[in-house]
């Protein structure tokens, strides 16, 4: 078996994250058949891992097992300087069961207002696994830093965009065009790795 992707071969995005779907499918950039895990019915698998990476590989290889075929996932969170890398794996539990992300960017705020925190400093993480059936697996980290803004800011892109200001943009991913966040961004720079790695 060689770990490669190939052009035109069926790949399922792991993710039930409809904010990551569009995300994943302009990264694989139209050269693959992309269909997502919520399309094909398979579950979501509970992320017990304690990592980014431990956790990709965990939801890209339930999802290759259940599906019989290659499966792409990513783990990815805001990690907050001030607050010691938190929400971090924990991101989309910051929300609740209801997903509610402005619930999550206003506890984001009132923890750093609990300790009184003046460093805004961030970044957004993503781990992509790439998972084939049977085993074998490949798993990248991209990251990108910047800044939290509050009040929240724009109403585009998903999860905690509007408080995010990437270092050198005067707009949050929130504001920005999805283009332009689409460009670079944290998946984007894991799956810059992954490229170099599986495609040819
Ligand atoms: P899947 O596991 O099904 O992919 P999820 O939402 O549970 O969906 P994660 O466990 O990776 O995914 O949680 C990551 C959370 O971090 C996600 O829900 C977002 O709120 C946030 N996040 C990740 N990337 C983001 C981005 O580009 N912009 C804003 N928030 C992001």
């Amino acid at each position: 078996m060689t770990l490669k992707l190939f052009k035109g071969m069926r790949i399922v995005a792991a993710t039930h994250n409809p904010g990551k779907i569009p995300e994943i499918a302009a990264l694989l950039g139209g050269h693959y058949d992309v269909v997502s895990a919520g399309a094909l019915g398979l579950a979501e698998p509970d992320e017990t891992e304690t990592t980014f990476v431990g956790n990709a590989l965990l939801k890209a290889r339930a999802a290759a097992e259940a599906s019989g075929e290659v499966a792409i996932a990513d783990d990815s969170g805001l990690s907050v300087r001030a607050l010691d890398g938190a929400p971090g794996i924990f991101s989309a539990r910051w929300a609740g069961p209801g997903k509610d992300f402005a619930l999550a960017m206003r506890k984001v705020e009132e923890r750093l207002e609990e300790i009184h925190a003046d460093d805004r400093a961030a970044w957004f993480t993503s781990a992509l696994a790439v998972a084939w059936p049977g085993g074998p697996a490949v798993v990248v980290e991209g990251r990108i830093d910047g800044d939290l803004v509050f009040p929240p800011r724009g109403d585009r892109g998903f999860g905690y965009d509007p408080i995010f200001q990437p270092t050198g943009s005067a707009v949050t991913f929130g504001e920005m065009d999805p283009a332009v966040k689409a460009a670079d961004n944290h998946r984007a720079r894991a799956f810059a790795q992954l490229k170099a790695a599986l495609i040819d």
